[in-house]
């Protein structure tokens, strides 16, 4: 399926790239993005200087994965071996990836001129990407297609928000972040190794508990009262790291993985193009989405970053520490 297609689909359908929000909407984006700002709010502690160690080593072993199902999209529990590897600590922030950019001129999905598409709004045949936004009064929409909206600007040029150089980079389509590992020489993670990290490393398997992680809480999606800190994306490193040592697997923006979404309606055209992304964000409420636990899984379009997806890498490339036993 095509970028355009996918767009098209987006624009139509709705339901298949926004995590099963069915509100979405490719049309007007006029009105202010001011309400949207990912801003810490007031009561935001500092966040403590960033853990120089880039990776630490998960180890492997025969692991549980899944989890009695709670949503359509998941499955129960089931038994999987998985070797040792070694883990971001954090994921790839604003500042890592525009060094990335300097480096070599590359183009991000979203800024890229889009291919021509019949009968689709003007907007949506000019670069731009998916970008939430606070319903308003008569318009129920929270994803809009937002003209401008990239990695730089997430929330598209109207908004004055810079991103912080340690906030997590988003806008980024899995080509993006395939091209950011490559250039690193790593790795995107598997959906095993992701949950498999997020579970050996504590994270609670019905909800983070309170500011242990960034997530929504209020009434969702009009009422974030931020009170782990946060209304939007926090830096990186601003939540406790896990046992592993690792930061923000729960909450903050969803992650990439490498693996092809299985959804039970992969037949459909809308579905070729998935993958599957973990960890929820800072839009997941108890009320909604609700999908901060390390059992639960969505699929999103591979060509549509949105301004809560991330990624983080692995370093498929460096032997196991010396204490590292056999995977049994
Ligand atoms: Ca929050």
């Amino acid at each position: 399926m095509s970028w355009g297609q996918n767009r098209k689909t987006w624009l139509m359908m709705g339901t298949a790239l926004c995590f099963g929000l069915t509100a979405c909407s490719g049309g007007d984006t006029s009105e202010s993005q001011a309400d949207t700002r990912r801003t810490a709010t007031n009561d935001a502690a500092p966040c403590p200087a960033l853990d120089p160690v880039e990776f630490r080593w998960i180890a492997g072993g025969t692991l549980t994965k899944g989890d009695d199902a709670q949503l359509p999209e998941e499955s129960g529990p089931a038994r999987v071996k998985l070797a040792g590897f070694w883990l971001g600590t954090h994921e790839v922030t604003h500042s890592e990836f525009s060094e990335f950019i300097r480096a070599t001129g590359y183009i991000t999905v979203a800024e890229r001129s889009p291919p021509p598409m019949a009968d689709a709004a003007a907007d949506m045949q000019q670069p731009g990407s998916a970008v939430f936004t606070i319903p308003v009064d008569g318009n129920p929409n929270w994803w809009r297609w937002v003209v401008g909206a990239n990695w730089r600007q997430p929330s598209g040029p109207a908004d004055n928000h810079q991103p912080d150089p340690r906030e997590p980079v988003v806008q980024i389509a899995y080509d993006d972040a395939l091209a950011y590992a490559k250039w690193r020489g790593m790795a995107l993670p598997s959906e095993d190794q992701w949950e498999w990290a997020a579970r050996s490393g504590g994270a609670n398997p019905d909800a983070p508990p309170s500011k242990a992680a960034n997530v929504y809480q209020g009434s969702f999606p009009f009422n974030d009262k931020g009170s782990d800190g946060f209304t939007g994306r926090a830096p990186v490193g601003c939540f406790p790291a896990d046992k592993n040592g690792i930061y923000d697997l729960i909450g903050n923006v969803w992650e990439w993985t490498v693996d092809v979404a299985d959804r039970a309606d992969a037949a459909s055209p809308a579905a070729e193009r998935q993958n599957v992304i973990k960890g929820g964000s800072f839009l997941c409420a108890s009320n909604y989405c609700a999908r901060y636990r390390p059992a639960a899984r969505q699929f999103q379009e591979r060509s549509l970053g949105t301004d809560h997806i991330g990624f983080r890498l692995i370093d498929p490339t460096r032997p196991p520490p010396p204490q590292s036993p056999p995977t049994p």
